[in-house]
């Protein structure tokens, strides 16, 4: 089982697209174990991007990302990071895919409505980030043996 990090990011809570987002990593069979709307803060958003700092549209990033309330959430399944990269879509919107969140909701860059952490290591950090080890929940859910052989 893997852990990978997830914020919808602002646009995704002020289009009102927090249950649509959670639907779609609920249905397809991952398990949040954590779960927390909060507004971040400037330092926060710096070191949660840190990777982008020398890129054009970071301070940009910086002022939407903190503009508005976020959710952040840890999910757990086989393959989490992958799965969830996959069904929040390329990058930019316009090149994702129909049937990702990107693709289905979102025309701009800068608007891209999740953040989805790239690897197992980005996720590990990013958590560490945003959460404390008693924000997470163990549990197994009933439906498992019908999402995993
Ligand atoms: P990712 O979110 O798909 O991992 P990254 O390349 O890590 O994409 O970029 C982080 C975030 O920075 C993107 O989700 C997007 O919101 C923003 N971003 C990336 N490239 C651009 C750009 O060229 N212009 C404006 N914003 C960008
Ligand atoms: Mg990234």
């Amino acid at each position: 089982m893997e852990r990978t990090f997830l914020m919808i990011k602002p646009d995704g809570v002020q289009r009102g697209l927090i249950g649509e987002i959670i639907s779609r990593i609920e249905r397809k069979g991952l398990r949040i174990v954590a779960i927390r709307m909060h507004r971040i803060t400037e330092d926060v958003a710096r070191r949660h991007y840190a990777e982008h700092v020398k890129k054009p549209f970071f301070s940009s990033l910086v002022d939407f990302i903190t503009s508005s309330p976020v959710v952040l959430m840890i999910a757990e399944g086989e393959n989490a990071v992958a799965v969830m990269r996959t069904i929040s879509g390329a990058t930019n919107p316009l090149e994702a895919l129909v049937g990702t969140i990107r693709g289905d909701y979102g025309l701009d860059v800068g608007r891209n409505l999740i953040h989805s952490a790239d690897s197992l290591e980005s996720a590990e950090r990013e958590i560490a980030i945003h959460f404390t080890d008693s924000d997470i929940v163990e549990y197994t859910k009933a439906e498992e043996t019908w999402v995993y052989e």
